[in-house]
C-alpha cells in the first residue's frame, strides 16, 4: 500500500468516526468522546477540517466539572447503552459539581490538551477563528491542570496520584498488578454487572474478568467519596503516581506557558507547577537499575519497579537529562535488534509480558506518536525513524487497529492488528507522522 492510500484510508476512518461535533475511538466498541482520544484525534482533523479540532476540544471540555477535572469518557448520547459502565452506572450525581448535561464518567485521563493546543497553533499561527478558540479554552485547560494539583497531590509534590487504573490510560498494564491484588473482592457486595466489550472484540486481547471487578470495584469506592473526596488517598488500595500522566501533565503545562507567553494570558500558577512536577518528576521517579523512569506506589511508598512504555515519554516532555535519554534510546535499539517491532508496550523479558492482552505488551499508535517527538528532540533521529517505519508497516500489513503483535515474528502470521478496527487515533497518528519530514 502507498503512503498515498495510508493517508486517504486515514482520513476516511476520521470522517466515519465523526459524530457531528466529536469522534469516537471507533465505531461500536466505544461509542462515546474519551478524553485522551480526542486529543490526538485533533492531530488528524488538523490536516482536512481544521474546524474539527475545534469543535472535538469544545465538545470535550462541555464535560468539565467544576473542579476542573476532564472526565475520562463524556457520554453524549443517554440512550446508547452498548458500552459498560454507561453513565447510570457512573452516576455523577454524587458530586454536586460534575457535569450533567453531556454526562460524564466520573475519573480522568492523561492531559494531552495543553500539548495538542500547542501543534494546533502551530499549524495555524494566523487564523483568526482559531485564535479566538485557543484564548478562550485556554483559561479551562489550565483548570483541568489545576484538578490535578489541588486533588490529586495532596502532599504537595508536584506528582498527581491516580486511583483507577482507568485513569492511567493503560487500563491492565501489569503496572497495575500488585496494587490491584490489595483489592478485597466481596461478590456479594459488588454490583452486579454485564461487560459489553468481549461481545465486540476477541476475549484473549482484551483485561480478564477479574481485572474488570476490580474496575468496578474501585469505580464503586470513587463514588462513595464523590469522585473527589479526601477519603479516596485516605481509603484506596491503589495510589500510583504514573510516568505517563505526570510526563504529559508536565509537556501540557510547557506548551500552556509557550502559549500564554505568546497570548498575552496569565501563566504564573503554571510555572509554580511546572518547576516543582519537573524536580520530583526527576528526582523520584527514576530507577538507575533498570535505567528508565518509573511509577510510583503511593500505598506502598515504592517505585513500580518495571520497564514500559510510560518511562519513555519522559523523552517527549523533555524530563530526561541528555544520559537518561541516551539509556531509553539504547533500550529502544535493543529491543529493535531483538525483533520487536518497537515500541512494545511492557518489558518483552518479563515474565508478564503478554504479546496479545492490551496493555500487557502490544504496541500502541499514540505511544509510538509520543516516542517519535520525544526521540527527535533529543536527536535520535535514526531510532525515531524505526518507530515511526515500524508503525507504518504494521498499518499496512493489518489495518488501522487499535493495537498490535509487538513480536515480528508472530506479527508475520497475522492479516490484522488486535481490538477494534478503524481506529481513530492511530488514523490520526499516522496522518501526522506521514506529514513529518523523516
Ligand atoms: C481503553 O480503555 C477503555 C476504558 O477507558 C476500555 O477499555 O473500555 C484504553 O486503551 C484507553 O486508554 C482508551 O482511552 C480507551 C478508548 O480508546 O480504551
Amino acid at each position: 500500500m502507498l503512503y498515498q492510500d495510508l493517508a486517504e484510508e486515514a482520513e476516511q476512518i476520521l470522517r466515519l468516526n465523526w459524530r457531528d461535533g466529536f469522534t469516537v475511538p471507533t465505531n461500536k466498541l466505544y461509542p462515546f468522546q474519551w478524553n485522551w482520544d480526542s486529543g490526538f484525534t485533533c492531530l488528524g482533523h488538523a490536516y482536512f477540517e481544521p474546524k474539527w479540532a475545534i469543535r472535538e476540544l469544545n465538545s470535550l471540555f462541555s464535560g468539565q466539572w467544576e473542579n476542573g477535572m476532564i472526565p475520562h469518557i463524556i457520554f453524549h448520547s443517554e440512550t446508547e447503552t452498548s458500552y459498560f459502565p454507561n453513565h447510570d452506572f457512573w452516576n455523577t450525581t454524587v458530586n454536586p459539581g460534575a457535569q450533567q448535561k453531556p454526562k460524564t464518567s466520573g475519573i480522568t485521563q492523561p492531559p494531552v490538551h495543553g500539548f495538542i493546543l500547542e501543534k494546533l497553533l502551530a499549524k495555524f499561527p494566523n487564523d483568526g477563528a482559531f485564535l479566538a478558540f485557543v484564548k478562550a479554552i485556554f483559561p479551562k485547560v489550565v483548570h483541568s491542570h489545576r484538578f490535578f494539583y489541588t486533588y490529586r497531590d495532596p502532599k504537595r509534590e508536584g506528582l498527581a496520584f491516580l486511583y483507577h487504573p482507568w485513569e492511567t490510560g493503560r487500563d491492565n498494564s501489569p503496572l497495575w498488578d500488585e496494587s490491584n491484588a490489595r483489592i478485597q473482592i466481596d461478590k456479594s457486595t459488588l454490583p452486579a454487572y454485564t461487560r459489553q466489550d468481549t461481545k465486540l472484540a476477541d476475549k484473549k486481547e482484551r483485561p480478564t474478568s477479574d481485572q474488570y471487578d476490580r474496575f468496578v470495584y474501585m469505580l464503586e469506592l470513587g463514588k462513595r467519596h464523590q469522585y473527589d473526596g479526601e477519603g479516596i488517598f485516605e481509603e484506596s488500595p491503589v495510589l500510583l503516581q504514573d510516568t505517563l500522566t505526570n510526563a504529559v501533565l508536565i509537556q501540557s503545562n510547557q506548551s500552556l506557558i509557550r502559549i500564554g507567553e505568546r497570548l498575552g494570558l496569565d501563566t504564573g500558577e503554571l510555572k509554580e507547577w511546572q518547576a516543582q512536577s519537573v524536580k520530583s518528576f526527576r528526582e523520584k521517579l527514576w530507577n538507575e537499575n533498570l535505567a528508565t523512569f518509573t511509577c510510583y506506589d503511593l500505598r506502598k511508598e515504592a517505585q513500580i519497579e518495571y520497564k514500559e512504555i510510560g518511562g519513555l515519554t519522559a523523552l517527549s516532555a523533555e524530563i530526561a537529562t541528555k544520559d537518561q535519554a541516551d539509556k531509553l534510546n539504547d533500550y529502544l535499539n535493543d529491543l529493535h535488534n531483538r525483533g520487536y517491532y518497537l515500541c512494545p508496550s511492557f518489558d518483552v523479558d518479563d515474565p508478564l509480558f503478554d504479546s496479545k492482552r492490551y496493555w500487557r505488551g502490544p504496541i500502541w499508535p499514540q505511544m509510538n506518536w509520543l516516542i517519535y517527538e520525544g526521540l527527535q528532540h533529543y536527536g535520535f533521529s535514526a531510532t525515531a525513524k524505526i518507530v515511526k517505519e515500524d508503525f507504518l508497516e504494521l498499518i499496512t500489513k493489518q489495518g488501522f487497529y487499535e493495537y498490535f503483535e509487538a513480536q515480528k515474528s508472530v506479527a508475520a502470521q497475522l492479516d490484522k492488528g488486535y481490538g477494534g478496527g478503524q481506529f481513530s487515533w492511530t488514523s490520526a497518528c499516522v496522518l501526522d507522522l506521514l506529514h513529518k519530514d523523516q
